[in-house]
C-alpha cells in the first residue's frame, strides 16, 4: 500500500491525501454505506439522502464551472426572503437541490434560505424521517467575479412524538439536535465536507469520474491559529470588546502562541474562509452591528451547520457569549452573531467581549 493510500475502511495513513493512482479509492457512497451505523436506527433512509445531496452539488458544481459560458451569471430580478437581490445561481441551486431531495423520499420537510415559507414534501404521506436546512449557494453575490462559493446543509430527524404533518415548528430545534450537517465548496476543486457527529471527513470530486472520493479524512482544526476573517469595513460599527481583540491580533509579540501578528482573510464567502480557516487554522466572526443588530448570517443555513463540523473538528462556535449549538430557535430565517474556528481564538475573542481582556498590557495581554 502506497504512503498516500487510503482504504475502503475509510482509514489512512497519517498526512495521506486521496490516492490518484493504483491504490484504493474510496467514494463517498462508499464510505456512507460503512458509516452508516454512525446514525442510530439508521435504515439506508440517511445514505440515500446524503448520496441526494451529492448529487445535487454535483448538479450545481457543472453549473457553476459554465457559468460565463452560458446565461447564468447576474441577478434573476428577484428578492429574497432575506432582502437580498437573488442571483440567477441562487435560484436554479435551490431548484437543483429540492428536485433532488423531493426525488430521493428520505425527506419530509426542507427549509431553504432561498424560500421564505418552509417546503412540505408530501411523498407517501411522508415516510421520510429527516428535515434538511439548507443555504443552497453561499457566497453567491461572488459569482460574477469567479471566488469560491458553496452550498450548506444541516439534518435534523423529525421529532418522534410528532403527530401528522411535519412543519416549521418540528424544524425548530437548536443545532446540538442535528444528526448531520456538510458544505460543499466550489473553489479550485469542489470539496463535499461532513460530519453525522462522529468526525469530521472531507470528499474531492474527481470530475473526470464524476465521484466524491475521500481525501481529507478525520479532519482536526489547529486549536491556535494566525488568520482572521471579518468585515473591517464594519469596524466603526463594532462593540469596543470586538475592536480591542481585532487590535490585539494586530500587536507584535514574537513571544506569544502563534506569534503575532496576525493576518487578515476575508473573502466574503463564508463556505470559503471557513473552510480555510478550518484547514489552516483561525476564527471567522460575523458580529453583531449597528446595521445587523442580530448580526447577519442565518442559524439555521449557516451558523448551525458549520458550528457542528468545526466542533466535531476540534474548534468552537460561539455568539459571543454562548454556543451556538445551544441557541433554540424561533425563526427558520433567524440571524445571530457568529465567533467561529480555532478554539484558542474563539475563547479569546469570548474573553474580550466580556471585558476580561483588554490588550492593554504588556505585549497588548491584560
Ligand atoms: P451572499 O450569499 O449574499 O453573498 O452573502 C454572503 C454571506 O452571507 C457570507 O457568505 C459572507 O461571509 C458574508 O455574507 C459577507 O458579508 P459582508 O459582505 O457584509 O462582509
Amino acid at each position: 500500500m502506497s504512503e498516500d493510500t487510503v482504504t475502503t475502511t475509510g482509514a489512512t495513513r497519517p498526512g495521506s491525501s486521496l490516492a490518484t493512482g493504483g491504490g484504493a479509492l474510496t467514494t463517498l457512497e462508499q464510505f456512507i454505506i460503512e458509516r452508516q451505523s454512525d446514525i442510530p436506527g439508521s435504515t439506508g433512509q440517511f445514505s440515500r439522502l446524503v448520496r441526494d445531496i451529492s448529487l445535487a452539488a454535483k448538479i450545481v458544481d457543472r453549473d457553476v464551472r459554465k457559468a460565463g459560458l452560458v446565461d447564468i451569471f447576474g441577478d434573476s430580478g428577484k428578492i429574497n426572503v432575506q432582502g437580498e437581490i437573488q442571483k440567477k445561481l441562487d435560484v436554479l441551486a435551490h431548484d437543483e437541490f429540492v428536485r433532488a431531495l423531493r426525488r430521493g423520499g428520505e425527506v419530509c420537510l426542507i427549509g431553504s434560505e432561498e424560500h421564505e415559507e418552509a417546503i412540505p414534501l408530501k411523498i407517501d404521506d411522508c415516510q421520510g424521517k429527516y428535515i434538511v436546512l439548507f443555504d443552497p449557494l453561499d457566497g453567491s453575490s461572488n459569482v460574477d467575479v469567479n471566488v469560491s462559493i458553496g452550498t450548506i446543509f444541516s439534518i435534523y430527524k423529525v421529532p418522534e412524538d410528532h403527530n401528522g404533518e411535519v412543519t416549521v415548528e418540528h424544524a425548530l430545534q437548536p443545532g446540538r439536535n442535528q444528526v448531520a450537517a456538510g458544505y460543499v465548496v466550489y473553489g479550485s476543486s469542489t470539496m463535499l465536507v461532513y460530519t453525522t457527529g462522529k468526525g469530521v471527513n472531507g470528499f474531492t470530486l474527481d470530475p473526470s469520474i464524476g465521484e466524491f472520493l475521500l481525501s481529507h479524512p478525520n479532519i482536526r482544526t489547529p486549536e491556535y491559529g494566525k488568520m482572521y476573517s471579518i468585515n473591517e469595513g464594519n469596524y466603526n460599527s463594532w462593540d469596543d470588546g470586538l475592536k480591542r481583540y481585532i487590535k490585539w491580533m494586530q500587536v507584535e509579540d514574537t513571544n506569544s502562541t502563534p506569534p503575532r501578528p496576525y493576518t487578515t482573510r476575508y473573502i466574503g464567502s463564508f463556505v470559503a474562509d471557513f473552510h480555510r480557516n478550518l484547514l489552516k487554522g483561525g476564527i471567522y466572526i460575523y458580529p453583531a452591528n449597528t446595521r445587523n443588530p442580530n448580526g447577519k448570517l442565518r442559524l439555521m443555513y449557516e451558523a448551525n451547520p458549520l458550528a457542528f463540523i468545526v466542533e466535531q473538528a476540534g474548534g468552537c462556535a460561539s455568539t459571543g457569549d454562548s454556543r451556538i449549538l445551544d441557541v433554540v430557535p424561533h425563526a427558520l430565517h433567524q440571524r445571530t452573531p457568529i465567533y467561529i474556528g480555532s478554539a484558542s481564538m474563539v475563547k479569546m475573542s469570548e474573553a474580550f467581549l466580556r471585558g476580561e481582556q483588554s490588550g492593554s498590557g504588556e505585549n497588548g495581554v491584560a
